[in-house]
């Protein structure tokens, strides 16, 4: 299923709009406040793409916030959609939640309760792959025994959940929300193996992740949102030092 026919007239790469900046006015469409490599935020353009719904995305500096970000986000962080003039919702998770419910094309969430209990649990098991991304980044020499090992307990959790559940993504044939809510850490691991090798995943003992995650790129509502290692190693080293360049890819 090709998404580009909606995806293809977004752009994703504004501007981060920032203190000064004014409010682009309302008009209808609904609205992501982003940033483009948040992580958090990507989850709510994953499950925009794979619905085929037609949104905005207004991006946000958030080194230097706009005053009215928090009119539009109560937390001032991204994610943030914008359902209706000054409706709306945020935090990743509750968006895709909210996304699935409203528009009921391409369902995202698994109807029975023990598999979307599953799911979630898996959502949880994957904290300690965003533990690892911040502290490759920001302090590699904090990282101890036991966050390698959680970062390894993740990723054979998760591979585990592939090969019990035998299908293709962990939501079937193709992805859903588990899938959807999980990539965005897995898109920056390339990256982050440039930062420190211990980040990088061993091809003897995660073959199988590694065929899930190249499935995964190239599923469309992904892959029209991808960033290159190059690009996500560009921004890492800005971010790094507390200066992140969030204009990597937008045109001015
Ligand atoms: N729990 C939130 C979610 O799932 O949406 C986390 C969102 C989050 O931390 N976003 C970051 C943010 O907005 C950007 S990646 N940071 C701004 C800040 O903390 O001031």
């Amino acid at each position: 299923m090709a998404t580009k026919a909606i995806t293809g007239k977004i752009n994703f790469n504004t501007k981060h709009l920032k203190r000064g900046d004014p409010l682009p006015p309302y008009n209808g469409k609904l609205r992501v406040y982003n940033m483009r490599y948040c992580p958090f935020a990507q989850r709510t353009i994953l499950a925009l793409n794979a619905k085929q719904i037609d949104y905005e995305v207004v991006n946000i500096n958030l080194m230097d916030k706009p005053e009215w970000l928090t009119r539009k986000s109560a937390f001032a962080k991204v994610p943030s959609i914008e359902i209706k003039e000054d409706v709306c919702i945020f935090e990743s998770l509750v968006t895709v939640e909210y996304l699935d419910e409203a528009y009921p094309q391409r369902p995202l969430l698994p109807k029975d309760p023990l598999r979307k209990a599953m799911d979630k649990i898996l959502i949880e098991a994957s904290g300690p792959i965003h533990t690892m991304m911040i502290k490759v980044v920001k302090m590699p020499d904090s990282i101890t025994e036991d966050n390698l090992k959680a970062y390894e307990g993740s990723l054979q959790y998760i591979q585990n959940e592939l090969k019990n559940r035998k299908t293709k993504f962990l939501s079937g044939n193709e992805p859903g929300y588990v899938d959807y809510m999980i990539w965005p850490w897995f898109e920056r691991i390339g990256a982050l193996k440039k930062f420190d090798e211990r980040a990088g995943i061993d091809s003897s003992k995660f073959g199988l992740l590694l065929e899930y995650f190249s499935n995964m790129a190239k599923d469309p509502a992904v892959s029209d949102y991808l960033l290159s290692d190059d690009i996500l190693y560009k921004y890492f080293e800005t971010y790094k030092i507390g200066e992140p360049n969030y204009e990597l890819l937008s045109e001015q």
